[in-house]
């Protein structure tokens, strides 16, 4: 096994079904994870639902449901949505488990054996929205003079003896933390915000409530539970055993990589690294936040009519173009925009009318005019150059931009190599060629045959089904799709030796019809 790779995305709040931008985040992880495979390395990816809190405690009660019924009922949803998704988790973790609540109070105990924890009275705003606490000078005036909290959502002032966290302790740790790991917080935007925001100064952050029950028991305080955040980020450590001293822990942690969205970077840079720091426990590597997915350029809320289900969605338009699609229309970090014509109409240019028609004319035409046989691999010149392109593509752009999660980017000098074999088929008329000169027909439809094997392997972690579904009628034996088998010749000879013929081709990415409803 490779070198580990321990990726995980946000837990939701499972108060309701999940939304696109948990689909996004959960696609975006699955990727990489993918990805990574793909390169050789041994990878863990979690996610899961945060099921504790004030949030859920109020739906709950509103729905009138206990808590625990609610997050049964909704963390299916979530489960559900992995699955028609292609989300291919390691473990999916829910913070109502026994063991989550075990591994919250051990880091607390660490905390507190460390001197980190004081007992006193907390008097400010709280956001049940967020679940996050502002200071006075953060908050907004929202229409009518209301008091909101930067995210635009309402805060309520709130009195309660508290535990607090010694935060304002951790302020000049937490900046050498940044400039000595340029990559702790990605995109650099958000670097700039979180290093601003410490500079400041960071006040001691209340880390427990009286006012409910729902949440984790503060250890030797039965009347406390813990704020929703502590238990929350605990859970990157509880899916591998913590506090036991497990071979996963030993392996994966620190993890690699916490994928979330913008709004909770905070949560992540802030307080969970000084939570580590102050029980004595290895940092995560990088916190990337990506920016927020919007329908047709608005948030979705329930008052505008506008949510969208993202099962529904993968039904309409097919789970591996939904995958595409979000991918490589927006730049990773940045917000990004979707509408079911942009989906249908990218999705139709690339997918189908350009690699997925490649792909079915090479292999209808081996099937046609070589009766499936692909025999010896004779290579000339311009076939030379074309390989050569693609397999820069596929083996050096590709991985080197989504090691660094530009997906899009990764995914544009894909699309140029696709385009280069398009150009390259117009350009040798292998259809023309099958009476003139045959030898050259089957040296340029083998040409195409290796550079679509390649380009198949190198997007599979995007587009994983419909790859897959290429590779097999390639007779790319599964334990050869990684990238490190990109350019593998003796496949190629084993299996022109086998004498395996290939079938008919059936197309991997037919194109989409635009909905009449849909249409702009
Ligand atoms: O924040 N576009 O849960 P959550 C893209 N439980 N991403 C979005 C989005 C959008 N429109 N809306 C939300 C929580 N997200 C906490 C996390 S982690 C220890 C606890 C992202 O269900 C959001 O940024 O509100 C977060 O990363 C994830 O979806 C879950 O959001």
């Amino acid at each position: 096994m490779g070198e580990p790779f321990y990726i995980t995305t946000a837990i939701s709040y499972p108060n309701g079904k999940p939304h696109i931008g948990h689909a996004y985040e959960a696609i975006a992880a699955d990727v990489i994870a993918r990805f990574q495979k793909s390169q050789g390395r041994d990878v863990r990816f979690q996610t899961g639902t945060d099921e504790h809190g004030l949030k859920m405690a109020q739906k709950a009660r509103d729905l009138g449901k206990t808590p625990k019924e609610l997050a049964d009922e909704m963390s299916q949803h979530f489960i559900d949505m992995c699955a028609a998704l292609n989300i291919n988790y390691d473990v999916f973790l829910r913070t109502t488990e026994e063991r989550h609540h075990a591994a919250t109070q051990e880091i607390w105990r660490r905390m507190e054996a460390n001197g980190d924890l004081y007992l006193d009275r907390y008097e400010g705003w709280y956001s049940v929205r967020d679940e996050a606490y502002y200071d006075e000078s953060e908050l907004v005036t929202g229409e009518g003079g209301a008091k909101l909290s930067p995210q635009g959502t309402p805060v309520e002032w709130t009195v309660e003896e508290s535990w607090f966290f010694r935060l304002s302790a951790y302020g000049e740790k937490l900046l050498a933390l940044y400039s000595d790991n340029p990559d702790f917080i990605r995109p650099e935007s958000r670097r700039n915000e979180m290093a601003a925001f410490v500079g400041q100064g960071l006040r001691d952050l209340s880390v427990s409530r009286t006012s409910f029950d729902w949440g984790v028991k503060v250890p030797g305080s039965d009347n406390h539970v813990m704020y929703v955040w502590v238990d929350a980020l605990t859970n990157y450590l509880t899916g591998l055993g913590f506090p036991e001293e497990t071979d996963a822990f030993a392996k994966y942690w620190p993890a690699n990589l916490h994928l979330i969205g913008k709004d909770i970077v905070r949560f992540h840079t802030i307080y969970w690294p000084a939570f580590l720091m102050s029980a004595n426990l290895p940092l995560p590597r990088q916190v990337f936040g990506h920016g927020f997915l919007l329908n047709r350029g608005q948030k979705e809320s329930k008052s505008l009519g506008n949510v969208t289900d993202p099962v529904d969605l993968a039904g309409r338009f097919g789970v591996d173009p939904l995958r595409y699609f979000l991918m490589r229309e927006v730049a990773f970090g940045q917000d990004g925009s979707y509408s079911p014509e942009a989906i249908v109409t990218r999705c139709n240019a690339e997918l189908a009318n350009s690699y997925g028609n490649l792909v079915q004319r090479t292999l209808s035409m081996i099937f046609k005019n070589m009766d499936g046989e692909l025999g010896t691999f004779a290579s000339n010149d311009a076939d030379d150059t074309l390989l050569a392109t693609v397999a820069q593509a596929c083996r050096d752009d590709l991985p080197r931009e989504f090691e660094a999660l530009n997906f899009s980017a990764g995914i544009d000098a894909w699309m140029r190599a696709v385009f280069a074999c398009n150009a390259y088929v117009d350009e040798q008329a292998p259809w023309a060629l099958r009476k003139t000169d045959p030898e050259r027909m089957r040296a340029v439809l083998l040409s195409l045959f290796m550079a679509i094997r390649d380009l198949t392997i190198a997007i599979l972690p995007v587009v994983p089904a419909a790859a897959n579904k290429v590779l097999d009628q390639l007779g790319v034996p599964a334990h050869r799709r990684g990238i490190e088998h990109l350019g593998d010749g003796d496949w190629f000879l084993s299996r022109v030796a086998t004498g395996e013929r290939l079938g008919a081709p059936s197309p991997a990415f037919p194109r989409l019809e635009m909905p009449e409803d849909d249409a702009a």
